[in-house]
């Protein structure tokens, strides 16, 4: 037996499920049992289900297998349906968007006709998942802010795949779906616009990454590090503040002169998160439709060398 127990290192206890909350919450799309998983126990909660599934759920699943599939087929088609070269070159295979010849016109099947139908089934099963998102923390009484986090990444992805498309006047600026090819896009997307690395946008993004990670590490760590003391119990040290609190404030002061507040702590993460996709889907905008040499850009203002 463990020497203390706290919510990470909890004893699996395994009894009748908790079922959640019934009362005035819709139980109708709620699937009626619940199992147990010792080993997903082990990283998280043992408890597997109900899960709730409703419209904008099975929206969601169909519209994203039909990307999914439409994505997979156009790959299969492009080996000939050679499971084995499918298999090996799995990670190199794409479908790509139309042509600049298009523009945003609907161009034949295979000339990325198949990338316009798929992507639009995407936008859909991306969306309706944000809704559902919405409506069930509605149901539960919950504030919005992981619905708000979700669609600060949205924003990014619509920027990236709709927004800046259409500003451009063409599907071929968007991104190919498949895994090296997606990366070949965004390292040929910099090299296009002069370098992203000279785009502010750019660097304000990685700033909010690097601090998001950071956050996250300093924010977990000290958590777990006060466990002892009922660190885990956040919400309650916020309105009763215990030893555990006052141990992890002065531990920061002690090291770096300051410390966030058991709340705020997640506040800065929350902030710190969104700016991420929020500035990065900035920069891009700017990208081809304001600013087309981001070096050249940057010689302008005086941070980067007149030859
Ligand atoms: C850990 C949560 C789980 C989500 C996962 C992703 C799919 C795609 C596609 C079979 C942190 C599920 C993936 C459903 C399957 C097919 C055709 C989130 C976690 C595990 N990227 N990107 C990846 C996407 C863009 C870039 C990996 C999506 C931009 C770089 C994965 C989008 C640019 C690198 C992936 C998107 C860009 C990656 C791991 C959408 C600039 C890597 C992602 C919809 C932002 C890394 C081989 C991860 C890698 C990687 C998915 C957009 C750059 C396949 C869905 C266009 C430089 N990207 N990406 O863990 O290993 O996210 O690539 O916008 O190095 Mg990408
Ligand atoms: C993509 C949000 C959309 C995702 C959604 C999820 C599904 C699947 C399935 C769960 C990630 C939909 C999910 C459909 C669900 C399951 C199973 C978020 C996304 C809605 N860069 N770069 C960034 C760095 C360079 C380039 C951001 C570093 C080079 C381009 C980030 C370096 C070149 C773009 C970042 C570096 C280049 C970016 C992404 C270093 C390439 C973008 C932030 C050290 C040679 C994107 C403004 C993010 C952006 C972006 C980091 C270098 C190109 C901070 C650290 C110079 C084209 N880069 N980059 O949250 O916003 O992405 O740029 O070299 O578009 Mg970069």
């Amino acid at each position: 037996m463990a020497e203390y127990q706290n919510i990470f290192t909890q004893v699996q206890v395994q009894g009748a499920p908790e079922m959640g909350m019934t009362g005035d919450v819709a139980t109708e799309f709620r699937t009626r049992s619940a199992s147990y998983n010792t080993l997903i126990g082990k990283l998280g909660n043992a408890q597997l289900g109900p899960i709730y599934l409703g419209w904008f759920g099975l929206t969601s699943i169909a519209t994203g297998l039909l990307w999914f599939f439409i994505v997979g087929f156009n790959m299969l088609i492009s080996v000939d349906f050679n499971i084995a070269v499918f298999g090996r070159e799995l990670f190199w295979l794409a479908l790509e968007p139309p042509a600049p010849e298009y523009g945003l016109s609907m161009p034949p099947l295979n000339e990325g006709g198949w990338w316009v139908i798929a992507s639009f089934f995407l936008l859909i099963s991306v969306l309706s998942w944000w809704v559902r998102s919405y409506l069930r923390a509605e149901e539960l009484g919950m504030g919005k802010h992981v619905c708000w986090a979700f669609a600060a990444a949205i924003w990014l992805f619509l920027v990236l795949g709709l927004i800046r498309p259409v500003l451009m006047g063409s599907w071929s600026e968007a991104v190919p779906y498949g895994i090296f090819p997606h990366l070949d896009w965004t390292n040929y997307f910099s090299i296009t616009y002069g370098n992203l690395f000279y785009n502010p946008f750019h660097a304000l993004s990685i700033a909010f990454l690097y601090g998001s990670a950071l956050l996250f590490a300093m924010h977990g760590a000290t958590i777990l590090s006060v466990t002892r003391f009922g660190g885990d119990r956040e919400l309650e040290q916020i309105v009763d503040r215990g030893t555990a609190s006052e141990r992890a404030a002065l531990f920061w002061r002690w090291t770096m002169g300051f410390n966030a507040t058991m709340e705020g702590i997640h506040r800065w993460a929350w902030w710190f998160a969104i700016l991420c996709p929020i500035t990065g889907g900035i920069g891009i905008l700017l990208t081809g439709t304001v600013v087309d040499d981001w070096f050249t850009w940057a010689q302008i203002h005086g941070f980067a060398p007149l030859n």
